[in-house]
């Protein structure tokens, strides 16, 4: 991406997706970006998600709240394809207003959010019980309702923001929600052989979720939550038209997809480019530009295949270097990510689904001090070579990576912002990735750090 691509281009939009797993560093790059935005928009997944910033030295785990809420001035949009837990957005409001940052005045909430409620998560966490009870490989969800809230959207049954304004609407559905989720609940508990969690336990009486309990708690957050409920769609299309540079930040990544990722081993959103229009309320001639982040390594949290997962437990492996100098835990449930190295096949599946312009490499100094590097360019399936991931868990479950391998470096690239000073078998690597997926790396990362970046003309 040249600088006039990302600066100063009045109505210029730029989408972020991850292209892997998630966890690739799109939190920095949407912070990074925002120096010329004037709005950040979420447009699909919950908080499920986990994004770190770091600031000064200072880090922020953000889940809900768009990236851009870091620097001053700029507008926030949560839109419609999020499924919005209302309490837990007020937890990270109050996170982030102890630590001085100005939230309210600046976020949107889309009226046709639908709302997660507590027992969208307790249905998650038991259903996954049961799979383990039934000795059926569980999904490896974050445990947040993501996937029990998208279902009931879809069954067009979900309580949206927009029903927090009638009370009386909101009671009617709400009472139907829970008699279905209380028997979808109660068969899950029974099959999982468990009890009823601490987090749905104050809401249970008589072995089922009350109505009461959940019902006056939506209902005190809905008064909170009211200045901020917006009409997005029009808000981004009127911002638009006045020339400012809107950022649609992804959350998740390409192969967790619905649609294109690791099915069933997925969330339940489409986390490509495509859907930052459907998921904010704008049409595809607003998305000018989509950046891919791309981590210069694979890392992957939860379960299903992943074909170039290396052994990342035994002290002095690759794959330990990755997780220990990468620090690889999940930001939202501390979760252990597994680690493997990069796979140009997989980019190219997501090069195709997301209509990437450019990539972003990052966490390049978490490979500092690796003699050597595997770059996996296709794969054995069935006795076949080929050069795409294919489609779904079993077939690429099925896949044997083919590697090339590639000289590693010993000096640090910790910080470094200009390309011509990274280290000469860290620049060959880049262009080896950049061969190999077919996608111009427009961006590179070097550490956490906001000013770390290298913008590549
Ligand atoms: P869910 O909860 O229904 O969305 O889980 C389904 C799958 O999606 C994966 N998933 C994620 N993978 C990476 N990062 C995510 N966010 C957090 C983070 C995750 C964490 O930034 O680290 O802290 O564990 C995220 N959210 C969902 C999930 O692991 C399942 O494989
Ligand atoms: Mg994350």
């Amino acid at each position: 991406m040249s600088n006039k691509d990302r600066a100063a281009t009045p109505g210029r939009n730029v989408v972020v997706v991850g292209t892997q797993w998630g966890d690739e560093g799109k939190g920095k790059l949407v912070d990074w970006l925002t120096e010329t935005a004037q709005g950040v928009v979420r447009f699909q997944g919950g908080h499920n998600a986990g994004h770190t910033l770091v600031i000064n030295g200072v880090k922020t785990a953000l889940h809900l709240i768009p990236s851009g809420i870091m620097r001053a001035g700029v507008k926030c949009y949560i839109g419609n394809g999020v499924v919005l837990s209302v309490g837990k957005l007020f937890e990270e409001i109050a996170g982030l207003e102890k630590a001085g940052v100005e939230v309210r005045s600046r976020l949107r909430v889309s009226e046709a959010c639908p709302l997660i409620l507590p027992f969208h998560a307790a249905v998650d966490i038991a259903r996954e019980a049961a799979k383990v009870k039934a000795g059926t490989e569980k999904i490896g969800t974050t445990g947040r309702g993501i996937g029990p809230a998208y279902e009931d959207k879809i069954a067009r049954r979900a309580l949206r923001v927009q029903d927090l304004k009638y009370p009386e609407r909101f009671a009617a559905k709400l009472r139907e929600l829970l008699d279905l989720h209380n028997h979808v609940l109660t068969t899950y508990l029974h099959s999982a052989d468990m009890a009823w969690d601490d987090k749905i336990a104050p809401y249970m009486k008589d072995g089922a979720i009350q109505f009461e309990r959940v019902y006056a708690e939506a209902m005190a957050q809905a008064e909170q939550l009211k200045p901020m409920i917006a009409d997005v769609s029009r808000e981004l299309n009127e911002a638009h038209q006045a020339g400012a540079n809107l950022l649609f930040e992804g959350a998740q990544g390409t192969l967790l997809d619905i649609d294109h990722g690791t099915y069933p081993f997925v969330t339940s959103s489409n986390c490509v480019a495509g859907n930052a229009a459907a998921g904010a309320g704008v049409g595809p001639q607003l998305l000018h530009y989509v950046l891919g982040i791309t981590k210069a390594y694979c890392t992957r949290v939860g379960g299903g295949p992943f074909p170039t997962e290396l052994d990342w437990e035994t002290e002095g492996t690759p794959g330990w270097h990755m997780a220990t100098v990468g620090a690889e835990k999940g930001v939202t449930t501390g979760r252990s990510r597994r680690c493997g190295w990069f796979d140009a096949a997989l980019l190219k599946r997501s090069a195709q689904v997301n209509g990437l312009s450019g990539l972003c490499i990052t966490k390049l100094d978490v490979l500092d001090g690796l003699t050597e590097l595997q770059l996996c360019t296709g794969y054995e399936l069935d006795g076949e070579r080929i050069d795409i991931l294919p489609m779904g868990a079993d077939e690429i479950a099925r896949c044997r990576p083919i590697y090339e391998t590639i000289p590693g470096w010993t000096e640090s690239s910790v910080g470094v912002t200009r390309f011509e000073d990274l280290p000469a078998n860290a620049r060959h690597y880049l262009k080896r990735i950049q061969e190999t997926t077919g996608v111009p790396i427009h961006v590179v990362s070097t550490s956490p750090d906001r000013d770390h970046t290298i913008l590549l003309q």
